[in-house]
């Protein structure tokens, strides 16, 4: 049983919400200081990683158009580490998850330029070979967000459909058209405003998207992503923090990469010793 108080406790209206929508917005979870202190540690992080690129956005791939992608920064910064294992958004999950207990699937900054393109609706789920275990993300806009500067859009109850077909947002072949799936019944996303402070959550079938960049500055979002702490690989298929510590068909998730968060230990976690690439979506294991 868990006996852990939530630090940040959710009205049972905001868990019926995100159970029925498969999205929801909780209002004020970080104060104004804190962001603060949170945004700069990214930032500090998304520019030490991408120090050498000095292309324009024009001049990236169109998966690179829709933001720069920097995982898992808790690895390689202890003060982001701070915000990718904060225990009252882990303590936030587990409850909107509706489970005891909840491990760090991973975290990144996804940084929208200005003039950045659209990112293109997909599920998330499907592209790790975890089955349907609870996931649920976090997403940190660390400035004020709508339509204009990349806001998100969900389609509402899209999560009960479960897995659809993947869909491909590196643009490396063309992608699904999974808002036209029929499984969705003609369902239009909602576009999400979002003030700092505030985190949207969206399950791990939740089909969304994300608007094009259109303002003069950088849209600086940070996600979490967490997972139900049992849950199993599935499938063969590469998946950078399974392989790292490999972990086989079958076999439960465990390792320092993947941490517990909730119920929380009294120290933040140690990261694993060897880190992914710097930037991108991480498909790779180097081994030595
Ligand atoms: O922020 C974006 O542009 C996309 C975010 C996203 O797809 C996600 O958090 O799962």
């Amino acid at each position: 049983m868990n006996t852990h108080h939530y630090p940040i406790a959710l009205h049972a209206d905001v868990i019926t919400r995100f159970q029925r929508d498969g999205f929801v917005k909780t209002k004020d979870v970080l104060s104004t200081q804190a962001l603060k202190q949170y945004a700069g540690a990214v930032d500090a992080e998304v520019a030490r990683r991408t120090a050498a690129d000095k292309r324009e956005v024009s001049d990236k791939s169109t998966y690179e158009q829709s933001f720069i992608q920097c995982m898992r920064l808790w690895e390689t910064s202890a003060d982001v580490k701070a915000l990718s294992c904060h225990a009252g958004l882990a303590g936030m999950a587990a409850q909107l998850l509706g489970v005891d207990s909840v491990r760090l699937w991973q975290d990144q900054a996804l940084y929208k330029e200005s003039g950045g393109r659209e990112t293109t609706a997909h599920q998330d789920e499907t592209f790790w070979p975890i089955g349907a275990a609870p996931l649920i993300s976090a997403w940190i806009p660390f400035d004020a967000i709508t339509i204009h500067n990349g806001a998100m859009a969900y389609v509402p109850g899209s999560h009960k459909a479960g897995p659809l077909k993947t869909v491909d947002i590196t643009h490396r072949s063309e992608p699904y058209d999974i808002l036209a799936d029929p499984k969705l019944g003609g369902q239009s996303p909602q576009w999400v405003d979002v003030d700092p402070g505030a985190v949207v959550w969206h399950d791990g079938f939740t089909v969304h998207q994300a608007s094009a960049n259109e303002s003069p500055n950088t849209r600086r979002v940070f996600t979490v992503v967490y997972i139900a702490s049992n849950a199993e690989r599935l499938k063969t298929w590469p998946c950078f923090p399974l392989d790292r510590e490999n972990i086989a068909v079958g076999d439960r998730l465990r390792g320092s990469g993947m941490p517990i968060l909730w119920p929380p230990s009294t120290e933040l976690p140690e990261p694993p010793a060897s880190v992914g690439e710097t930037v991108g979506p991480q498909q790779n294991v180097q081994r030595s």
